[in-house]
């Protein structure tokens, strides 16, 4: 389903999965999640990431799973120290300088990140052929905003006055992330991935210039490098809050598919980037969450605007880990009937 609408046909209903599916919303997730100590250890443990990868599929019967991993496994395998912190999320050392990035190198990369590969050929043979599962990376500019500010941001000082003051020391950790993620998507695809989504979650923050430059002109690398090894491997793209520039991303990147957070104005996505893409999205998580009326009617009115082209239900961003599993599954419900 997902594969048949991501190369242009329009199905109905749509394909549905959601960002985040497995995650902390899922009781038997929370269960898996204490056996396996800390967050890493979750992601590099093939049995328990193939687990928890499937949890969704078997819970909701979504078209697609989405391998259980995380976009900081990146800076971790290239060689910068992350943990995750209970109650604080990602803390890296952080990367300040071009002497810092020196320390960082490929040598250790694909070792580091077997154990995704090796979930990802268990989670394939574990899944039904009409499901797709889908590998992942986080886009060169949102993994370099954990690494340069040392975890999560507000304000995102430190790397874009890196990326403005000095773009040619920059643009080297942006270079060492384009090769590191290419590898890593390839790497999927020859495990059994047969989507890739590339996750640019701070996409927002960039203004127009700096969008073109740490947005869209490595993620159309990385595209064309995928295509040019893998031509039937579709790139989805998430430049999450991006606002109009949208347009540009869907046109320039080369991706299959444009994934849409939750301010996108349906009538916007329906004349100005549903003509020339296929979209996937919008749903608000926080509507997801509250449930009820306004939940139903925000599924019918995204279906009204956007099921009659090519088009993948899903979320505008990931789901809220305080969200009732009953809520999703009266959302697929919805989707799948109405
Ligand atoms: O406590 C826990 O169990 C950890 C919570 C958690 C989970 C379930 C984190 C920590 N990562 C994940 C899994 C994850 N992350 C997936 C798995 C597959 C699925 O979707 O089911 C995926 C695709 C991601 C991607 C990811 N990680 C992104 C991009 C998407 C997005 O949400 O914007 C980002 C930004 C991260 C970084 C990250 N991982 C985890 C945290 C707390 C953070 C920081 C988030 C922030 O800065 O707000």
């Amino acid at each position: 389903m997902l594969l048949r609408t991501l190369r242009g046909e329009i199905l109905n209903p749509p394909p549905l999965w959601l960002m985040r599916q497995a995650g902390r919303y899922l009781p038997e997730y929370m269960k898996t999640r204490e056996k396996a100590g800390n967050f890493l250890d979750l992601c590099y443990n093939p049995e328990l990431a193939t687990e928890v990868t499937l949890q969704p599929i078997k819970r909701y019967g979504f078209d697609a799973a989405i391998i259980f991993s995380d976009i900081l496994v990146i800076p971790d395998a290239l060689g910068q120290k992350v943990e995750f912190r209970h109650g604080v999320g990602p803390v890296l050392k952080p990367i300040r300088s071009e002497k810092d990035i020196r320390e960082l190198n490929h040598l250790r990369l694909e070792e580091s990140l077997n154990p995704v590969y090796e979930a990802i050929a268990q989670v394939r043979a574990k899944l039904s052929p009409g499901v797709s599962l889908i590998g992942f990376a986080g886009a060169p500019w949102t993994v370099a905003t954990y690494m340069v500010e040392g975890g999560s941001s507000k304000t995102f000082n430190n790397v874009k006055a890196w990326a403005t003051a000095d773009s040619r020391g920059f643009d080297e950790l942006i270079k060492l992330l384009k090769e590191a993620i290419t590898i890593h998507a390839m790497n999927q695809v020859v495990a059994g991935a047969e989507v890739i989504q590339l996750f640019d979650s701070w996409a927002g923050v960039l203004s127009p210039s700096e969008f073109d430059k740490w947005c869209i002109k490595p993620v159309k690398e990385i595209t064309a490098r995928i295509k040019n090894k893998y031509p039937d491997i579709p790139v989805i793209g998430f430049p999450k809050g991006c606002g109009v520039n949208y347009k540009h991303y869907a046109e320039k990147t080369g991706v299959d598919c444009v994934s849409i957070d939750y301010t996108v104005p349906l009538d916007w996505i329906d004349e100005a980037l549903q003509p020339g893409a296929v979209v996937q999205g919008n749903l608000d998580p926080y509507i997801l969450r509250q449930g009820g009326a306004r939940l139903v009617k925000e599924v019918q009115d995204i279906k009204g605007a956007l099921d009659q082209r090519p088009f993948v239900f899903n979320l505008g961003h990931g789901i809220l880990p305080d969200t009732d599993p009953s809520n999703v599954e009266e959302l697929v419900e919805l989707v799948r009937i109405g």
